[in-house]
């Protein structure tokens, strides 16, 4: 398919983000209930999130921040009235998350003490967010305290994997902040900012 993220297990192999989650929770015994619950009504609900996610929080995130940011280094033109669609999406998109599924008092989505699959997917599309001017990222995750506690708390409870799978975002995020910084922020080579080629 050309895209990322993508597995190979000895001869299977498979595309498509939240299918692998689905595979590597269930492929291996030693991982825990909480990732991917047996029981049926969990695991509905979490199958729900992991498609709402799709049309709605990566849409509104992934939109926005390729059209105020990444689409020069894709070859693409910024375009602020897509970028402006995708902020109301990705708010909302936030709204909901803190009305619908942290509105109990546990730590992760569907008011559990322990994350889901479901909870690594969301936490980790919001953190591209990482990369924008530290302006636009507060504005947009300011408002919502419930969505910046259960990133704290899913970071916690992944440590040290968390950060280690972000080296590459972080180290994205430190070069755009050289770049605003020296006021050029309009190159067009992802080769001078080091941005792996999918991102
Ligand atoms: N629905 C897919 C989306 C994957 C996706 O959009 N991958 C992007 C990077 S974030 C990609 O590989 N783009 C390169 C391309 O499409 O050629 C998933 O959840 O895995």
């Amino acid at each position: 398919m050309g895209q990322v993220p993508a597995i190979a297990d000895g001869s299977f192999n498979l595309f498509e983000s939240h299918a692998i989650l689905v595979y590597l929770a269930c492929a291996f015994p030693g991982v825990a209930d909480h990732w991917y619950p047996a029981d049926l009504f969990r695991r509905a609900t979490i199958n729900s999130v992991l498609d709402w996610h799709h049309s709605n929080l990566r849409h509104g995130a992934s939109t926005y921040v390729l059209n105020t940011l990444l689409a020069p280094f894709l070859g693409l033109q910024l375009n602020p009235q897509a970028a402006a669609d995708a902020e109301k999406l990705l708010s909302s998109s936030l709204s909901k998350i803190e009305s619908i599924w942290l509105k109990r008092n546990g730590k992760f989505l569907l008011g559990g003490f322990q994350p889901s699959i479901a909870d690594l997917s969301l936490v980790c599309e919001i953190m591209q967010l990482e990369l924008l001017d530290e302006n636009d990222r507060i504005r947009i995750l300011g408002p919502h305290k419930k969505v910046l506690e259960w990133i704290e708390n899913t970071k916690n409870a992944t440590r040290p994997h968390f950060e280690e799978v972000h080296q590459v975002l972080y180290r994205a995020k430190t070069r755009f902040q050289e770049q605003r910084s020296m006021g050029a922020n309009n190159t067009n080579s992802s080769k001078r900012l080091g941005l792996p080629s999918k991102m």
